[in-house]
């Protein structure tokens, strides 16, 4: 029993270090949400100047999970917000955050730092799909 739990908990863990791996290690155009098992959709943001991606295509009406890691130290990027959805969250450096949005309709939601100067978009749409011209729009 002991050792089964053990064996979940290191599987566990190691998809967590995959899930590291792939999205920073990997370099992929971005954009594009993963959808997992469960039906999150989840993805991860670098935050470093500027967010990136700074365009997130997601699927409408299915919940969506943003990590944010904040990699920098400069006062300007301390916290981010989706006015559109009441969300207002510190981004402590080097850490993690993750921001959850049950089900957004189909729709354009910006979001920002605090004083709107990093900017990015969570584009939902019915078939998940990026809005034409969008950078890094083909799933990888
Ligand atoms: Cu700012």
């Amino acid at each position: 029993m002991t050792i089964a739990v053990l064996a979940v908990d290191l599987a566990a863990l190691a998809l967590v270090f995959w899930i590291i791996w792939y999205f920073w290690g990997s370099k992929r155009a971005a954009g594009q949400a993963n959808v997992w098992e469960s039906g999150v959709q989840e993805i991860y943001v670098r935050v470093k100047g500027g967010y990136d991606p700074d365009r997130i295509a997601v699927q409408a009406g299915r919940p969506v999970r943003l990590l944010f890691n904040r990699q920098e130290t400069a006062a300007c990027s301390e916290m981010v917000q989706f006015p559109d959805f009441g969300i207002s969250r510190a981004l402590p450096t080097g850490e993690t955050v993750a921001i959850e949005i049950p089900a957004p309709k189909a729709g354009e939601y910006p979001f920002s730092c605090q004083m709107g100067m990093l900017r990015g978009t969570l584009v939902a749409r019915h078939d998940g799909r990026p809005a034409a011209g969008a950078p890094g729009g083909e799933a990888a």
